[in-house]
């Protein structure tokens, strides 16, 4: 992250958190501050997606829906179709007999990346939504 330096800073917190942050902090082999960076990282590019007008990121949305509605599984390829441009890929696993997961890679505008969410969202028969992102 380059040679910037670092700011040391106070916060008051849920002790009940802290300990709990600190606990799995510890399980994965963190320490406090590299943590606390690690997770203003993903706060970050998580507001950017919700509320910036523009910048670019990319991530991975992740769907399960149901197999069974001709709508949904059709819905889903349309809309494929029409997010060409910020669409890099996309994986569908027959999950079970009633479920499919698609993992879609995308990458491009915050704003185009919104649209392709709330058109996914729109879909009767989807079970759960998830849109990781990153900061590029
Ligand atoms: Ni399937």
């Amino acid at each position: 992250m380059g040679t910037r330096g670092v700011t040391k800073f106070g916060a008051s917190v849920d002790p009940e958190l802290l300990q709990s942050f600190d606990d799995a902090t510890r399980g994965v082999g963190m320490n406090r501050s590299s943590a606390i960076e690690t997770a203003m990282r993903g706060f970050l590019a998580e507001q950017k997606w919700s509320t910036a007008e523009e910048g670019l990121v990319a991530g991975a949305l992740m769907m399960i829906y149901d197999h069974h509605s001709r709508s949904v599984v059709d819905e889903i390829l349309d809309v494929q179709h029409d997010f060409t441009d910020v669409i890099a890929s996309s994986t569908h696993v027959h999950f079970d007999q009633d479920n499919c997961l698609e993992i879609v890679a995308v990458r491009g505008g915050v704003g185009r990346l919104r649209e392709l969410m709330h058109r996914i969202e729109a879909s009767k028969g989807i079970k759960q939504l998830k849109l990781s992102l990153l900061n590029v």
